[in-house]
């Protein structure tokens, strides 16, 4: 009896002294196991007379379960003192600054078209956006194409199965701000447009910028004004311009505008194909047709239009000498841009 007190006061002693889980355990085999102190006292019980057997069984068995309380409790304690110690070690501060991601920039042709915009916005223009998804009236007919006109052909149209269209300019744009806001009006329209064509020079899908100029008195030689003081903005140096007669439906009369190469001031370099000039746009007086069918009176009114690629323009500005590298989305190229 006395020795059996002593046995588990040392075992409590022990388990209290347990520093971890581990030497926990050794305890526990030490005391508790299959040849632990406490089990080969059971074990002894044969040696004693059967009458005293069940009495010191019963005091074996109770000194086992105070020992095994014991070494659950201590468990316990040492397991929450683990998961306190993993939580300060882990601790986050919540209040660090963060670790800096680099900003992105902005797409080149998306620089370019802002630049765009800003220097027409500074000269009286407003931007107007419209669908990609556009029906005939609107792409064609009100543009003067008349039914299988063969310039209908020059598009390269990309048709949907119920008659409407990837927009394959910008113009219907500025036939519904006629229809909506009336004379007089100055808007350019940029964004997507579409033509089935696609080689080293031509994307199925491009960028345009128009615009267009409704008023009083417009004039030819006001377009003329216009585009020469934005391109000279646009490149930030001395250009020439010319224009040279051509022809589209929506325009009368018609021309192609064309700028000193950017590159070689005109002396002639592989860019301008040793011409000295690049093309860069195309231009006109609105045709009164155009004009009537968006609601304008054609006796009262005339107006300007011009289109241009803002790729191209981007590609000249920035010195891109290959229209794929703006749609391949390759990090290396666009980095390059994060601060232009
Ligand atoms: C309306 C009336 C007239 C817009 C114009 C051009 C000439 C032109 C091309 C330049 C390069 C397209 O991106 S490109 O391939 N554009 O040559 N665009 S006049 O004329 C309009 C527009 C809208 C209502």
């Amino acid at each position: 009896m006395q020795e059996l007190s002593s046995l588990v006061e040392q075992a409590l002693a022990e388990v209290a002294e347990c520093a971890g889980l581990a030497a926990l355990d050794e305890v526990r085999v030490r005391w508790l196991g299959k040849k632990g102190t406490l089990t080969e006292q059971l074990k002894s019980l044969g040696g004693l007379p059967a009458a005293e057997r069940p009495a010191a069984g019963q005091r074996i068995n109770d000194a086992k379960a105070r020992v095994q309380e014991a070494i659950e409790a201590r468990r316990e304690a040492l397991t929450r003192e683990e998961i306190e110690r993993a939580l300060a070690a882990g601790r986050i501060d919540v209040t660090l600054p963060g670790r800096g991601e680099r900003r992105g920039g902005l797409h080149p042709v998306t620089k370019a078209r802002l630049r765009i915009e800003a220097l027409f916005q500074r000269a009286g223009f407003d931007v107007a956006t419209g669908p990609e998804i556009e029906d005939d009236f609107h792409n064609f007919e009100a543009l003067n194409f008349p039914p299988n006109h063969p310039a209908r052909a020059m598009h390269d149209t990309f048709y949907f199965p119920d008659g409407k269209l990837l927009r394959t300019h910008t113009s219907p744009v500025q036939i519904r701000a006629m229809l909506e806001r009336g004379a007089p009006l100055a808007v350019v329209a940029p964004g997507r447009v579409y033509r089935c064509d696609s080689d080293m020079t031509h994307s199925p899908m491009f960028h345009q910028i128009e615009g267009l100029k409704v008023g009083e008195a417009v004039s030819f030689a006001n377009l003329k004004a216009m585009l020469h003081g934005f391109l000279q903005a646009f490149f930030e140096q001395d250009l020439a311009m010319r224009l040279r007669p051509s022809y589209f439906p929506f325009t009368e009369p018609s021309a192609e505008v064309d700028m000193s190469c950017v590159f070689c001031g005109g002396e002639g370099c592989r860019t301008c194909k040793h011409t000295g000039w690049l093309e860069i746009a195309g231009c006109g007086m609105v045709h009164p047709n155009v004009l009537m069918a968006s609601g304008i009176d054609a006796e009262r009114y005339s107006g300007y239009a011009f289109g241009m690629g803002i790729d191209r323009l981007a590609m000249l500005r920035y010195g891109v000498n290959d229209l794929r590298l703006f749609f391949e989305n390759d990090l290396r190229f666009l980095e390059q841009f994060r601060t232009l």
